[in-house]
């Protein structure tokens, strides 16, 4: 019988450093012998990845927030049916930047949806599947803000103002908080190998506890 992967996340405002801890991430299970995928939401997909154009897009025309919330769970459906689920049967491990707590915390903290209505799509979507591990990517918003904008060009979320993203820091927190088991916090403003030790340490602690299951 295959046993079924691990599902882990990588969540935080812009800029923590999550495209480097996935590297990173991946290169610790590489030396670890695990089979895995490294994959980002909104994409993941050809479908999926142009949903992420649409979204990242900058445009003149207001985008309400219903559009992007609807948008963004059309795109996770595609992924998440034609790529994630597959994968963690055949075995491997997901490691994906960004899932449905983007979500709560970027169109709930940052533009206001009632968590309730996301909820629902939640289900709809997903019904109960939900990550097995959340990493959490945590440090001041202007601190990330710096990193992310020495690239360059803005996208549309890139263009809104430190309280957005503040209200998005707040609610990955408060998420984090409520369910500790889940939820793994880590200081993104230290240094980049500390950093990258921790969550090197937490994958294999989750490898030993998936191997005893
Ligand atoms: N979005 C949404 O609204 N709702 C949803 O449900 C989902 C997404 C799924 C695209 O996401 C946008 O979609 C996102 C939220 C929205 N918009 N925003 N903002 P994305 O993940 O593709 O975009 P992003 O958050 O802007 O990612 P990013 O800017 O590429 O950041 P990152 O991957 O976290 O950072 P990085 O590229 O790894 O690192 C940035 C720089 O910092 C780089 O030069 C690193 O070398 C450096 N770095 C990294 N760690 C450190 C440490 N510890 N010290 C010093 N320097 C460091």
């Amino acid at each position: 019988m295959t046993v079924r992967g691990q599902f882990i996340t990588f969540e935080g405002t812009e800029g923590v450093g999550k495209s480097t801890q996935l590297a990173n991430a991946a290169d610790t299970l590489d030396h670890m012998g695990v089979d895995y995928i490294v994959t980002r939401e909104p994409g993941g997909t050809p479908m999926a990845e142009s949903i992420r154009e649409l979204l990242l897009a900058p445009r003149d025309e207001p985008v309400n927030e219903i559009t992007e919330l609807l948008l963004m769970f059309a795109a996770r459906a595609q992924h998440l049916h034609t790529r994630i689920l597959p994968a963690l049967e055949r075995g491997q491990w997901v490691l994906c930047d960004r899932f449905t707590d983007a979500t709560f915390a970027y169109q709930g903290g940052g533009r206001g949806v009632p968590e309730e209505r996301i909820a629902l799509l939640e289900t709809l979507v997903q019904g109960d599947i939900r990550p097995d591990y959340v990493i959490v990517l945590d440090a001041p918003v202007d601190t990330g803000m710096a990193r992310a904008r020495r690239r360059g060009e803005l996208d549309r979320f890139e263009q809104e103002d430190l309280e957005f993203f503040q209200r998005i820091r707040d609610a990955y927190l408060a998420r984090a908080t409520a369910q500790p088991a889940r939820y793994h916090v880590i200081d993104a403003a230290r240094p980049l190998a500390e950093v990258s030790e921790q969550v090197s340490e937490l994958l294999k602690r989750w490898l030993s506890r998936s191997a005893v299951r």
